[in-house]
């Protein structure tokens, strides 16, 4: 097994992994294993097969997910999901699923300066990027991505496959399900319930809750239909 920029303060004992996906946000998570230490990336797989055979911040594009197999056979355990998408997470959960299938086993990544609280339960798989808090209390599915700087606050419930994008705020006892998708910037006043698969828009406030499967917009968020008359091109470019 070829280890890949093991940094020289790191253990020899840390795993080696495999990162699915080989875009930006698998630039930070590469990072963040670098940083954290929680294990060395091996290899990238990726879709786009114009990568395969380059390398992403030094580490390898060996080609597509049917890959997975040949890397368990060369001893790789443990996988993190590099897509990060707007607004649609089913596209991770798949791959998540795909590498448990096959074997994997999904690793938690949480960088240096995030603040995780000791009482805080972190599913297995989730990533929790730079200067993110995880308050006291907080309960975390798996594969979620807590990016830069967003805040969980305490006692809230996040479910698998959620992505709270980059600076947004889920004040206090906050339940989020599934597959939902948070965006930049956006505050969800404390107590709120966001159904599984919604969606809140870029710097939303969102001060009520949001039904399962509805995508909400603005200050203080609305659903989107009632906004935008479900125009899907503007729903796109607000998502962030
Ligand atoms: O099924 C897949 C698959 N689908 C897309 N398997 C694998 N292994 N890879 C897949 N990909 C690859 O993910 C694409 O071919 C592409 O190389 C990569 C996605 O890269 P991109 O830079 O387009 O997006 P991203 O998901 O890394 O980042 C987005 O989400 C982040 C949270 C961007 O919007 C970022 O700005 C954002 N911070």
């Amino acid at each position: 097994m070829r280890p890949t920029h093991r940094q020289a303060s790191m253990p020899v004992d840390v795993p080696t992994c495999v990162i699915l996906g080989g875009g930006g946000h698998a630039r930070v998570l590469i990072d963040c294993l670098r940083a954290s230490e929680v294990a060395l990336p091996y290899a990238v797989l990726d879709a786009d097969r114009s990568l395969w055979g380059r390398e992403v911040l030094g580490v390898p594009v060996r080609g597509g997910d049917g890959l997975l197999p040949d890397l368990l056979r060369e001893g790789i355990r443990h996988f993190v999901v590099g897509v990060g998408g707007i607004g649609d997470n089913e596209p991770r959960r798949r791959l998540f699923e795909r590498a448990r299938r096959q074997g994997l086993t999904p690793l938690r990544v949480c960088h240096p300066s995030a603040m995780c609280s000791p009482s805080a339960v972190i599913g297995q798989g989730t990533v929790v990027f730079p200067h993110a808090v995880v308050n006291t209390g907080a309960r975390l599915g798996v594969n979620v991505i807590v990016n830069t700087s967003a805040v969980i606050e305490h006692d809230c419930v996040v479910g698998d496959h959620v992505h709270v994008a980059t600076g947004a705020v889920l004040c206090s006892t906050v339940h989020v399900g599934v597959l939902a998708h948070i965006g930049a910037g956006a505050v969800v006043r404390q107590c709120l319930t966001i159904g599984e698969g919604a969606v809140v828009g870029a710097g939303a406030a969102v001060v009520r809750d949001v039904p399962a499967g509805v995508t909400v917009f603005g200050v203080p968020a609305e659903p989107a239909d009632s906004i935008l008359g479900g125009v899907e091109d503007l729903r796109r470019e607000n998502l962030g």
